[in-house]
């Protein structure tokens, strides 16, 4: 018997972290789609992020991505996010938009674009200082296109170079989280392309390296509770950027493509005993042809939905059918949970938090939509082209 008094309080304290990028304008490389309404600056997208903790109580940090949300100064954007009932989050570096980062950026075969590139991570941590952000994602777009093109093992030895200068930086209180991607925008090899890369990099750097599991960013068919599982036991998972896909990184809501992956992700996070804030749960999407803020609320829902039913897994029943070596009681456990609608748990949990029960009906129900659609002329582009 699962103790539901103890999934509400659990479910009561989980935090998702949203990215300031997806509430900007985003597409594909054949259309950028704009939007009505869109934040103009990091200082309204950071609005935008207090309005779905408003109606989610579940969304308190904001990541932002540097320099898509570059300002003069970073502690009163911090005391901005304060004044609205937000915190600035995870601080997310970008070493690909620039001509000079063509075959790379701390991967680059010459020294001089290394050490720009790791001058703008060693500049990401200076944010980090001023916004109180105890995380930084590394994700690197490194890689090349065609086999010869450079020194695929050397590339390592550059990337471990640079990565132990921003580790070296970092203070107590500070993580480095490593993200891996399998491909994209390299084609034939990427030199952060798997878990295994990320966490051998992130084994010798030390405790404050983690590793971050972005959703979309595996083959077809992995079995990313696997991985999950597995960095867990090793004490390496720092978080997660949840997203969903049906093809490749396609940035969508978290939930939306495979809402039973989600769920059995959340399961080995719970089982693992990851739900703690040492994982950071991160949304990394792009919302480009529905609405922004109503996706992002659904994402927090979604996430939520799939820790619910993770929470509700009856484990002694689990444990007792696994051990009898009964295949069919144990995966009837597990499917028991994931077939119940947790979403009148979820709903009293809200009202029990003074919240409307229906995070989407009230945030359609504010107004703000119609407010920012009047008053925001010209909104941003998210991040590509931005
Ligand atoms: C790369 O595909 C990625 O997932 C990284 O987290 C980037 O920083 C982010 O997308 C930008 O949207
Ligand atoms: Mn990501
Ligand atoms: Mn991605």
């Amino acid at each position: 018997m699962t103790d539901l008094a103890a999934v509400k309080a659990a479910l009561k304290t989980q935090a998702v972290e949203t990215p300031s990028w997806a509430y900007g304008n985003s597409g594909t490389r054949f259309k950028v789609f704009a939007q009505a309404g869109v934040p103009r600056t990091p200082q309204e997208k950071i609005e935008d992020a207090a309005k779905v903790h408003e109606f989610t109580g579940a969304a308190p940090t904001v990541a932002l991505h540097i320099p898509w949300d570059r300002v003069d100064d970073y502690a009163a954007l911090a005391a901005h996010a304060e004044g609205l009932g937000v915190r600035l989050g995870a601080i997310n570096s970008n070493t690909f938009q620039d001509d000079d980062y063509k075959l790379g950026s701390v991967c680059h075969p010459e020294a001089a674009v290394r050490r720009k590139a790791v001058d703008h991570l060693l500049e990401c941590v200076d944010v980090m200082d001023a916004t109180g952000s105890r995380d930084l994602k590394l994700w690197f777009a490194d890689g090349t296109n065609y086999p010869g093109q450079d020194d695929i093992r050397a590339r390592q030895d550059r990337l471990a170079e640079a990565l132990a200068e921003v580790y070296a930086r970092l203070g107590d209180d500070q993580r480095m989280l490593l993200e891996y991607k399998f491909f994209e925008p390299a084609f034939y090899s990427t030199d952060v392309p798997d878990w295994g890369t990320a966490y051998a990099h992130c084994l010798k750097l030390g405790p404050k390296a983690q590793v971050v599991v972005d959703t979309g960013h595996h083959a077809p068919g992995t079995n990313i509770e696997f991985i999950v599982a597995s960095l867990l036991r090793e004490d390496k998972l720092g978080g997660f950027d949840f997203n969903s896909r049906f093809y490749a990184d396609d940035d969508l809501m978290a939930g939306a493509a495979d809402p039973f992956q989600l769920f059995r992700i959340m399961y080995e996070v719970v089982r693992g005993g990851g739900f703690t804030p040492e994982v950071a749960f991160m949304l990394d999407q792009c919302h480009n042809i529905e609405a922004k803020i109503p996706a992002i609320i659904r994402s927090v829902m979604n996430v939520q939905e799939a820790t619910a039913k993770a929470l509700l897994v009856d484990r002694d029943a689990l444990a007792a059918a696994q051990a009898a070596g009964d295949v069919l009681a144990a995966n009837g456990v597990l499917m028991d949970a994931y077939n119940t609608d947790v979403r009148p748990l979820l709903a009293e949990v809200r009202s029990e938090l003074g919240l409307d029960p229906d995070p989407m009906g009230a945030y359609r129900r504010s107004g703000w939509a119609e407010k920012i659609t009047g008053a925001r002329v010209g909104g941003q582009q998210a991040g590509w082209g931005a």
